[in-house]
């Protein structure tokens, strides 16, 4: 087993990885960029290195020098989380030209998944499920509009390097294919230096489900069940939850299945997950294959009891998988909210700055993987996730009420969080019904447009805030001379009584 792993990353997933090491024995070299100093994962880690400026360009993304460290350092393992090098096999090529493990899977692995064609290719020989579409790059309009035609409209326009929703265009009708066309490929060509594009018959209404996997390096692999990550904004996943409420247990066996084959066709191993789009009969289709961790990974660890960022480690020392597929058990459901730190009242633009108070839920089910601490200032050059807010119920209700609680006990103070947009999920219909496809967010929104009652904002408070109204309240009560009178104190609930110690705060103290 490694002695020593270097952490490629920043932020929560850093801490999660490190947490990982911490459990293993294994020691932790942490790296940072000069806004970075003071990160908690830099706080955690047992050494930390700086490699350069803020610009993830010049200190997250240099290979060169993050090799250096886990040289000088002595770090047998280097782990890339998710974002910046996660996905790039030339970090992987590094590290074996190094003789430092890469954890994840070989560069071949990574550069097949990174050509949707390719894939397509890949998936189409393993019958695998995919969209119907091209397994080629379509090299002008007239051969896209003949694709089109023989699929029938609409269609969708992607790049072959692209992914993650960059560089796709929608077309409805033959008359916008040249112009869709054009923009597609020019799109691929300055996002991705490279302007293949391949079209796709256009799935209506669909529903992102992935799947898990795991394999080790003697070509085992098993599936892990299916995450829903429909709940999302702008390509953004928001909320995740596993089991997803359309999946049963004869789907999921058929998906598993279809990974495990995609898996296998890839000659993949460490974790990776295979995504797919469901549309409304139950159909489900590849879509893409994600070679690296994932955010929503822990929803997955709840519901299976599986680490797998400690599983990561083991499969990337060359340990076989401890487990068979039939050993997999799935227990209970869990829910993810990513907490960002972005104004809900300025268009979720992200909202970096110093977090002067921090409460964080804890309790009965509840998990948050949080990368902050009161004091830190979240810096604007990076993804601003703090935090993943995750709970387990035994029923995907019971996650459900204990996500709700626990939201109402987080508190952040100093920088604006997306938490109300998860109190706002948490109460809507078609979300507590299990309804659940990619437009939910902004029908949710729109059809709360216009008006808010003072009832809805208080509402969308956070406890701490409702005690303050409370306290603001009672305060102006007791200095009209309207004294409260004891059955206001007959205190029936938290945000009741933090307004009672709030106001007795003001009383003790006046001008704080
Ligand atoms: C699609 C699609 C419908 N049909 N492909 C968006 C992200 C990228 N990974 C693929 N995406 C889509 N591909 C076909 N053939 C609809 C989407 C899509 C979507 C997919 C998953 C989650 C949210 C989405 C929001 C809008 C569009």
């Amino acid at each position: 087993m490694f002695k020593k792993i270097l952490i490629a990353n920043r932020g929560e997933i850093a801490v999660r990885i490190i947490r990982a090491c911490r459990e293993m024995d294994i020691r932790t070299v942490a790296l940072y960029s000069e806004v970075d100093r003071k990160a908690l994962h830099v706080l955690k880690a047992d050494e930390a290195y700086s490699i350069g400026p803020a610009a993830a360009v010049e200190s997250y993304l240099r290979i060169d020098k993050i090799i250096d460290v886990a040289r000088r350092a002595g770090a047998g393992a280097i782990h890339p989380g998710y974002g910046f090098l996660a996905e790039n096999p030339a970090l992987a090529a590094a590290c074996d030209d190094a003789g430092i493990t890469f954890i994840g899977p070989s560069a071949a692995s990574m550069e097949l998944m990174a050509s949707k064609t390719r894939a397509r290719q890949a998936m189409h020989a393993a019958d695998v499920p995919v969209v119907p579409g091209t397994n080629s790059g379509v090299k002008d309009a007239d051969e896209a509009s003949r694709v089109a035609e023989s699929f029938g409209y609409p269609v969708m326009i992607k790049a072959a390097a692209g992914g993650g929703g960059k560089g796709m265009r929608l077309v409805l009708s033959p008359a916008e294919m040249a112009s869709a066309f054009r923009d597609a490929r020019s799109e691929a060509e300055s996002a991705f230096n490279d302007s293949e594009v391949y079209i796709e018959k256009y799935v209506q209404n669909p529903r992102h489900i992935e799947i898990q996997v795991l394999g080790d390096r003697h070509g085992n692999v098993i599936h892990l069940g299916e995450r829903e990550c429909s709940i999302q904004r702008r390509h953004q996943k928001v909320m995740e939850e596993s089991p997803s409420p359309l999946v049963d247990a004869a789907m999921r066996e058929c998906m598993g299945e279809a990974a495990v084959k995609a898996a296998r066709a890839a000659r993949y191993y460490n974790a990776g997950t295979i995504e797919f789009l469901a549309d409304s009969d139950r159909n489900f289709y590849f879509l893409e294959m994600n070679t690296r961790l994932q955010v929503e990974h822990p929803v997955t660890e709840m519901v299976t009891g599986i680490d797998l960022v400690k599983e990561q480690i083991r499969l990337a020392a060359g340990s076989k998988l401890s487990f068979r597929q039939s050993d997999i058990v799935f227990r209970g459901a869990a829910l993810e909210c990513r907490i960002y730190a972005e104004d809900p009242e300025n268009n979720f633009f992200p909202s970096p700055g110093l977090i002067r108070s921090l409460e964080v839920p804890s309790g009965p089910g509840v998990r948050d993987d949080g990368g902050v601490y009161a004091g830190w200032t979240v810096p604007m050059d990076y993804d601003p996730l703090i935090s993943k807010l995750v709970t387990w119920g035994s029923t995907r209700d019971e996650a459900i009420r204990r996500m709700q609680r626990a939201i109402g006990e987080y508190s952040v103070e100093g920088i604006r969080t997306n938490l109300s947009l998860f109190r706002r999920i948490l109460a809507y219909p078609d979300f507590l019904e299990g309804k659940l496809d990619t437009g939910l967010i902004d029908r949710m929104l729109e059809s709360a447009r216009g008006a808010k009652s003072v009832m809805q904002t208080i509402a969308e408070a956070d406890d701490r805030v409702k005690a303050a109204a409370v306290a603001a309240a009672l305060f102006q009560m007791s200095s009209n001379g309207h004294a409260p009178s004891r059955d206001t104190f007959a205190v029936s609930s938290r945000w009741k009584l933090e307004g009672r110690r709030a106001l007795m705060r003001h009383v003790i103290k006046p001008g704080e």
